[in-house]
């Protein structure tokens, strides 16, 4: 019965990407396709390319914790992505697909988006709330992400949940996610940064 149940979960989650940005993303065993057109690293700096209308880096090279990938990220001129639409996320994981950027290994990538600053409050560094639910958060089991309470706190696309979303342990290693321009308002904390000119 569990497994029907989670049978039935998962073709609704799909159904519920598809019937807001399309069809769903490919699934892991699919072969990835030729990059295509929209792979345009003159209008990014490197290593940053373009997907959508937006810079991303996947960087496959080396795994680290959160904080280390936003620094890392922001060492080159941006911060960890955040993905405020549907369109986005869809664009995002396709990409993901399209363009070879597949995690090796059981990594995730990091994603800017957290709720250390407040258990339960998930926030994206640019300090807007995360959407939650279908269809961007992940499922593990039978059970909705996130679910990791106080041990989990951090964003990350979740390869073997199709790249949907996934609370993570912070000092975990995962394979940072860029995007490049971020100008962030949280802190590695989760609190909001006082800038001050
Ligand atoms: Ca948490």
């Amino acid at each position: 019965m569990a497994g029907r149940c989670l049978r039935v979960a998962l073709v609704l989650h799909s159904l519920a990407l598809a019937s807001c940005c399309g069809p769903p993303p490919p699934l892991d065993s699919a072969p990835p396709a030729p990059a295509p057109a929209t792979a345009s690293p003159a209008e990014c700096t490197e290593p940053h390319i373009k997907v959508g209308d937006k810079c991303y880096a996947f960087l496959l090279d080396f795994a680290r914790t959160w904080s280390e990938s936003r620094e890392y990220c922001q060492g080159i001129g941006g911060d960890l992505a955040i993905v405020h639409t549907c369109d986005e996320f869809t664009t995002l994981v396709r990409n993901i697909h399209m363009l070879g950027q597949e995690v090796p290994d059981r990594f995730s990538y990091w994603l800017g988006g957290t709720d250390l600053g407040d258990e339960g409050s998930w926030t994206w560094i640019d300090g807007t709330p995360m959407a939650m639910g279908v269809p961007f958060w992940g499922q593990a089991g039978d059970t909705f992400e996130p679910n990791g309470g106080d041990a989990q706190n951090c964003a990350q696309i979740y390869k073997d949940d199709r790249y949907f979303i996934h609370d993570g342990e912070c000092g975990k290693h995962g394979y940072a996610l860029c995007q490049e321009g971020l100008s962030a308002r949280l802190d590695n904390r989760g609190r909001i940064i006082n800038h001050r000119d």
